[in-house]
């Protein structure tokens, strides 16, 4: 018997490869690869307007953005973090010399829990890091309270929060003093690899441009110790062609989050995870999780279906603070982050990406409702 086709946890969403083709003609022709060159400065433009934000900064990756982000704001001493992320979050504050300091997350939005900040703040802190996890978008209105008291900077991971909109017309991107978008090809508008900061001013736009660009503002001006952070013509003139597709993207994704919600609603022991009340969501990740009333664990489940040929993912097992790096931190201290180590050991992400058809999503439901 051949072995059913892989579904995987995602699939980069490709346009027609003759449809990329004008563009790579253009930068044959114009023989401008990077550095700023025009397609750069067309995506800056063409996501602000899609986004609704005012200004953004490309970059090679989410994580080389957070990085900088940290250091446009100098950010020093300690910063309160989130445990319950991809690894790149709290590594961003590592490569500056900052002290990650973890706080637990909440039970319903899975992210930072801004009841639980305060008691976290010490004479050492200047900022707090929250992650938008699976585009569900934080409690920004408390967090900058918080902030606003204590004069603590807030950079958002937006990593996964691409077209979010708490409010409609609001984009998740304008709150914060700055916010960090990854563009790889797991998320849902990817550039390969790629990412950007959304920034609030000019100003702020300026110093990032010159910090992505080992610090240069003219040919013989370096005003900062800089970082290759640019993004190529390649990358950014894949992005514009992306743009076009997007929205489709979107309404295809929010199908089949719906279709999982109805198909596994009534399968005991399994939670979908709701999203976080947003006006526009963008169905990034398709997150449930695993009770103990499921007949299998997380992890005999997670294997069930990789016999089956779908990969799942346990999008964030471990924690973060669980890695060597960080666990010897009095933060990352289990007992420290109940609620994060409860999620982290009951959480799945389901395959979920708009070229997924009703036949291989009905495949993942039907295993999954084999095993309940
Ligand atoms: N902050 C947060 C909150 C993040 O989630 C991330 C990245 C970052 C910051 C950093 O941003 P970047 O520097 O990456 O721009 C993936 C991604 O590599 C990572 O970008 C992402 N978060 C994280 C949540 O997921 P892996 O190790 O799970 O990737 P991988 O290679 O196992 O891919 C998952 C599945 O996707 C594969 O099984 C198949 C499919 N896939 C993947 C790639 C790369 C494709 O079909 N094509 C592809 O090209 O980390």
């Amino acid at each position: 018997m051949t072995a059913p086709t892989p579904i995987y946890v995602t699939q980069p969403f490709l346009p027609d490869l003759a449809e990329f083709q004008p563009y790579l003609e253009q930068i044959w022709s114009n023989k401008i690869l990077t550095n700023g060159g025009p397609f750069h400065q067309q995506l800056e433009k063409a996501l602000c307007e899609h986004l609704g934000v005012e200004h953004i900064a490309l970059f090679t990756n989410g994580t080389l953005a957070l990085v900088t982000a940290l250091q446009a704001l100098r950010i020093t001493g300690e910063v309160i973090t989130t445990p319950y992320s991809f690894v790149a979050t709290a590594h961003s504050l590592l490569w500056n010399g900052i002290k990650p300091v973890f706080v637990d997350i909440d039970p319903q939005t899975l992210n930072l829990d801004p009841r639980r900040i305060e008691a976290a703040i010490t004479p050492q802190t200047t900022a707090i890091l929250p992650v938008h996890c699976y585009g569900h978008p934080c409690d920004v209105d408390a967090i900058q309270k918080i902030a606003d008291n204590y004069n603590l900077k807030v950079i958002y991971d937006a990593a996964h929060a691409f077209g979010v909109q708490t409010t409609p017309g609001t984009s998740v991107l304008r709150f914060g003093d700055l916010s960090v978008l990854s563009f790889h090809a797991t998320k849902v508008f990817n550039t390969f690899e790629g990412g950007a900061i959304v920034c609030p001013d000019a100003i702020a736009k300026q110093r990032i441009d010159h910090l992505k660009n080992f610090g240069f503002v003219d040919e013989v001006t370096v005003v900062a110790p800089g970082i290759n952070g640019k993004m190529s013509e390649l990358n950014a003139s894949f992005g514009l062609l992306q743009l076009k597709h997007i929205d489709i993207a979107m309404v295809r994704r929010a199908a089949i989050d719906a279709r999982y919600r109805a198909a596994l609603a009534d399968v005991p022991g399994l939670r979908c995870v709701r999203d976080a009340g947003q006006a526009v969501a963008n169905h990034s990740y398709f997150p449930i999780l695993i009770e103990p009333d499921f007949p299998l664990s997380r992890d005999a489940l997670y294997q069930r279906l990789r016999e089956q040929n779908i990969f799942a993912r346990r999008y964030f097992y471990p924690l973060i603070s669980d890695f060597p790096m960080y666990r010897g931190l009095p933060s990352a201290a289990p007992g420290n982050l109940p609620v994060a180590s409860e999620i982290a050991r009951k959480v799945l992400c389901l395959p979920i990406y708009p070229a997924l058809s009703d036949a291989d999503q009905d495949r993942v439901v039907a295993q999954i409702r084999a095993c309940a």
